[in-house]
């Protein structure tokens, strides 16, 4: 385990702060850490510094990152292989994608520059601004949720993309920043923690972390060394009830399902 996940690990599972004087505030309860079972592997692009995936009807996306390597793209599940691909423009670093209509969109790491794609054609059909940064967004079906690394999710009206409300995320009644790609998985939302093996599984309406989902095993089999080849990239397939999750440069892509390994 490297330093910073450690330090994360800390954080999860040690209480919060005693509060100073006055009434006892009983302690948040550490929310239960889940082992994933790996129920199928599947190839991915090594090459791929992933940062947004999604399944939508049926269709995997993926988009990745880097000056000069960002790229929205549809790939084939069982082959890894790409089917058709987008480039975002050049000079901007591609972070997460979403699926709304007909439509993808993306965002970009600074500059609050979002661009809107067909699907599945991948044709850029329009740009949206928004403030600071954009990492990763996801949808509960009413409207668009947007990461950007801090402890605090954007819900977006979809007709305008304008913020119509705000989620402050807590773990342990602590603050949790680095909140990455997302998904919305059976009312709640998941997010990859960055620089770290785990996904946090948040109530939308209060931004409580009810539970983690540690990805170590899947790190360690996915055999990476490079620091920035973190997990990060889930994707659910509402229709068939599958997870999928994958990292940065990881040469493999895993369904994954819950209830099979041991809470602590
Ligand atoms: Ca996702």
């Amino acid at each position: 385990m490297t330093v910073r996940p450690l330090i994360l690990a800390l954080a999860l599972l040690l209480p919060a702060a005693a509060p100073q004087a006055t009434a006892p505030v009983p302690a948040p309860t550490p929310p239960p850490v889940e082992k994933p079972v790996v129920v199928r592997a599947y190839p991915h692009d090594s090459t791929a510094f992933t940062e947004g995936l999604l399944i939508a009807d049926g269709a995997l996306y993926e988009s990745t990152g880097r000056e000069g390597q960002s790229v929205i793209r549809q790939v084939d599940l069982a082959s890894g292989r790409t089917l058709r691909q987008a480039t975002v423009p050049s000079g901007l670093f591609g972070e997460g994608i979403v699926a709304w209509g007909p439509e993808l969109r993306s965002v970009t790491w600074h500059g609050g520059r979002g661009f809107r794609w067909s699907r599945p054609a991948l044709k850029k059909l329009g740009e949206w601004k928004y403030a600071g940064e954009g990492w990763a967004m996801t949808d509960d079906g009413r409207q668009i949720i947007l990461s950007d690394g801090t402890p605090r999710l954007r819900f977006l009206n979809p007709a305008t993309m304008a913020v119509a409300r705000t989620l402050d995320v807590t773990v342990n009644g602590r603050p949790l920043k680095y909140l990455n790609e997302l998904e919305y998985i059976d009312g709640q939302i998941w997010a990859n923690v960055w620089m770290t093996p785990y996904i946090v599984r948040i109530d939308p309406a209060s931004g409580v972390v009810k539970a983690v989902v540690d990805l170590s095993e899947l790190v360690a089999r996915a055999g990476v060394t490079d620091r920035d080849s973190v997990a990060n990239g889930i994707a659910y397939d509402r229709a068939k009830h599958r997870i999928f999750v994958t990292g940065k440069n990881w040469p493999e892509l895993y369904e994954i399902r819950l209830g099979g390994g041991a809470k602590r």
